[in-house]
């Protein structure tokens, strides 16, 4: 049976993501939606043990149209979302994508999340390397109120 899921993950991961284990992602979850909701986002917390920083500059998402790399500035009284060209990951540290900062932008969702359910995440770094991994589809509670003056910025 180990064998099996082996070949399987094998078929569905590039050897050279394969190879790349210095990147890890802990605890990634997909922001569950309402019915016709066209956008939501990924968190989880990015980690590098590597002994250099790694920058991803694109990222890729199974149920959306498009997928961008976000993050949060306060501008006044507001808290408002931007593409940003990229994360960067230190060396030897981590990135934390949650509500109200870093984030996975999902825009254009095919269908939508719901909580059981899991997304494909697939990054690509500046060197060209790709790591992918799962997240379940989770509601995410409350405090969620500056999500709306988020959205107004698109
Ligand atoms: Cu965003």
């Amino acid at each position: 049976m180990k064998l099996k899921a082996l070949l399987l993950s094998s078929l569905l991961i590039s050897p050279l993501a394969f190879a790349h284990m210095d990147i890890m992602v802990h605890s990634p979850y997909a922001r569950a939606t309402p019915p016709n909701a066209a956008t939501s986002a990924v968190f989880g917390e990015i980690k590098n043990s590597s002994d250099e920083m790694r920058k991803i500059v694109a990222v890729n998402v199974d149920v959306a149209g498009k997928a961008e790399l976000h993050d949060v500035i306060k501008q006044g009284d507001v808290m408002k979302m931007r593409h940003i060209a990229d994360f960067a990951i230190p060396a030897h540290g981590s990135l934390m994508l949650k509500p109200g900062g870093h984030h996975i932008m999902l825009f254009d969702l095919k269908h939508a999340l719901k909580e059981g359910q899991s997304v494909n995440v697939e990054v690509t770094f500046a060197n060209g390397e790709k790591y992918r991994f799962s997240a379940p589809i989770k509601k995410v509670m409350a405090g969620m109120k500056m999500d709306s003056n988020m959205h107004m910025s698109h």
